[in-house]
Formats: C-alpha cells, sequence, structure tokens
C-alpha cells in the first residue's frame, strides 16, 4: 500500500517541478533532460521503485508513470523548440524597448542656396547641366574668348595641373563653370536653355572672406532673337523669386571678355531695405550677378553661326548670399565639416 502512495505523491511533487520549470537558453533545457530524462534521470528512478509495487498494483502504477514520462517529454520538447527559435532569430533581445534613434542628416547651406537658385530658373525652362572641374585650357579660357596674356590665365590665379612634359594640352582645375556652357554648345543642338551650378578654384589665400574653391551658377540661353532685354527680364524674374518682390534691381556697365555688353546687376540691398548698412557699405545696393549677351567670338568658337543665334549669359557665386542669408561670417565653416555647424540646417530640400 505505502509504495503506491509514496509513488503517487512523488509523481504529484514532480509534476508541479516539472510545469513550473522555465528556461531561457539550450544550455537550461539540457540540464533540464539530463536531470529528468537522463539514463540516471528522476523519471529512470521512478520506474525502479516500481518493484516496490505490490502485483495488483503495478499496471495502474504503470500507467500512471508512462503518463508522467510523456509529460516530462512533451514539456522538454516544447522547452527546446522556445530557446532554439528564439536563439536562430538573435532575439535575446527585449523587442518592447525603444529603439535606436538613427540620425537624420542635414542638407550643406551651399547646396540649399544652390537648389533654391536652380529651382527657379528650372521653373522657366533651363535645364541643368553639369561638367568636369579638371578642365582643359580651351574650354576654360580660350573658347570664351580669354586673349592668350589675360591675367586670369596666370599661374598666379589658376590651378594648373602637372601633366607631363608629353601631354598635349594644358589641364587646370576650372575656374568657373563656363566650362559646361562652352561643353552645351559644342553639342550643336539648339537653341540651348541650361543652368549650371558647380564648384570652381582659384589660386587665393584662404580667409574669413575668400577660399580657393568656392561654387557658382552660371546660365546661358541661345537661341534666334535672345536679346537683351530677355535678359533683364529673366534675371528681374530671378531676384524677385530669390529676395521677394518689392526687391528692386540695377545693371551696371561691366566688362567680361566673353559678353558683349556686359553688365553688373545689382539688388536693393536685402539686409536694410536700402537705408544703408554695412553689407551693403551705406550703398543701399549688393552686387549679385555678372552677365551679358554672349560674345559672337564665343559662339563661333563652338560652332554656332553668330548671324542666326545670339544669347545672353550670366554668373554668380553661391558662398556669399548663403552666408547673408544664414548669417555665416566665415567661408572657411563651409568645407571644414564641423557637424555643429552643420547640424544647424534643415533637413528638408
Ligand atoms: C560673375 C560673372 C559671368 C558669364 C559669366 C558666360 C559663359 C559663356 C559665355 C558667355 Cl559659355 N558668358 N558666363 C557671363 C557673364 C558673367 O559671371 O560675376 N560670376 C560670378
Amino acid at each position: 500500500m505505502r509504495a503506491m502512495q509514496d509513488l503517487l505523491q512523488k509523481i504529484e511533487a514532480y509534476k508541479a517541478e516539472v510545469s513550473s520549470f522555465n528556461a531561457t537558453d539550450t544550455k537550461q533545457v539540457e540540464e533540464f533532460r539530463i536531470k529528468w530524462l537522463g539514463s540516471k534521470g528522476l523519471v529512470k528512478s521512478l520506474m525502479g521503485e516500481m518493484k516496490n509495487v505490490p502485483n495488483e498494483q503495478k499496471r495502474e502504477a504503470g500507467q500512471l508513470l508512462n503518463e508522467f514520462k510523456n509529460f516530462v517529454e512533451e514539456k522538454f520538447n516544447a522547452l527546446k523548440e522556445a530557446t532554439e527559435a528564439s536563439e536562430q532569430s538573435g532575439a535575446t533581445l527585449d523587442l518592447t524597448l525603444p529603439g535606436d534613434e538613427t540620425p537624420l542628416g542635414s542638407r550643406h547651406p551651399i547646396a540649399l542656396m544652390r537648389n533654391r537658385i536652380i529651382a527657379i530658373f528650372q521653373r522657366l525652362g533651363f535645364a541643368v547641366a553639369e561638367g568636369p572641374e579638371i578642365e582643359d585650357d580651351w574650354h576654360n579660357f580660350t573658347a570664351l574668348n580669354l586673349p592668350e596674356h589675360h591675367p586670369a590665365r596666370d599661374m598666379q590665379d589658376t590651378f594648373y595641373i602637372d601633366a607631363g612634359q608629353n601631354s598635349a594640352v594644358d589641364w587646370l582645375l576650372r575656374t568657373h563653370t563656363s566650362n559646361t556652357q562652352i561643353r552645351e554648345m559644342e553639342k550643336g543642338k539648339l537653341p540651348i536653355r541650361v543652368i549650371c551650378p558647380g564648384r570652381v578654384y582659384r589660386n587665393e589665400t584662404i580667409s574669413a572672406r575668400s577660399h580657393c574653391f568656392f561654387h557658382q551658377v552660371e546660365g546661358l540661353y541661345i537661341d534666334e532673337n535672345v536679346s537683351f532685354a530677355d535678359l533683364k527680364q529673366t534675371l528681374y524674374f530671378f531676384v524677385k523669386e530669390m529676395y521677394g518682390q518689392d526687391v528692386r534691381v540695377r545693371f551696371r556697365p561691366s566688362y567680361f571678355p566673353f559678353t558683349e555688353p556686359s553688365a553688373e546687376m545689382d539688388v536693393s540691398c536685402f539686409i536694410c531695405g536700402g537705408e544703408g548698412c554695412n553689407i551693403c557699405k551705406k550703398t543701399g545696393w549688393v552686387e549679385i550677378l555678372g552677365c551679358g549677351m554672349v560674345h559672337p567670338n564665343v559662339l563661333q568658337n563652338c560652332g554656332i553661326n553668330p548671324e542666326k543665334y545670339t544669347g545672353f549669359a550670366f554668373g554668380m557665386g553661391v558662398e556669399r548670399p548663403a552666408m547673408l542669408k544664414y548669417g555665416i561670417n566665415d567661408i572657411r565653416l563651409f568645407s571644414e565639416n564641423d557637424v555643429r555647424f552643420l547640424k544647424q540646417f534643415t533637413s528638408a530640400l
């Protein structure tokens, strides 16, 4: 009698223990298997106690023991499956924890200003064209009607590239983005209406106000009957979009070898509104771009008949308007990649 009762009690207690057991990794599952199902495990030793049970109760005891063994095996299989699944997915993690924040970048202020300029001209039907920063003498100077001994060609102002004794061309870092417009004209497809943004290089001493590389946006429009009036209205539209509908403009005669006539365009000071401040040097006007009608020699150099076609071109810097808009007082900040500086600007376009 006692033996059977002992057995029943043990099975009850063991069932409770097995039920409440939980494992967090496969090592603990293996320990569970050894403890309960191993060759020296508790299930085996319970089976051993069968010999003490009186014969007439052996059938019943055998059944109960078998049930218990199945119960432990099922538990073992469940534990095994659960821990293996979580270890395979690497998920010993708590998935309810908040994730690591993904840092959101910001637009560079030069890119912001460049994109604003480009977007206005795109609405007027200008396409964007880009060209190489390493350029030959023809596309940067000669085709642009820059005479051989023009000071702009001087070693002092231009970074020439040493391409070795055998190089047939003078390679250099472009000093303006006009090389891109020359390349557009050489393609021979007319009319042309392009806007050319990009980085340019000049051999200048680096200071808070000037750098040896900076950015420009140039534009070119060539078709039959393009006039200076077209130039004025196009640029007038541009500055109104850029600086507000109330802005006033003035054109001053100027000189560039690649345009004739040439002009510089001023806008009424967008800082003081024309009252006179440090930015406009008390004149009420700020110079923002140079422009003119494309010189016939330039058209000819690119295989365009100047008797049939005329065009206007303009060029402006990007750094100075960006500095004025964002209150940046040192041009070197643009190229230092200091995250504390860069993260102040918007991530939007
Ligand atoms: C300035 C003045 C200018 C141009 C750039 C140009 C290009 C070709 C033909 C004729 Cl391919 N002209 N570009 C014309 C006038 C002025 O830039 O102050 N830039 C910052």
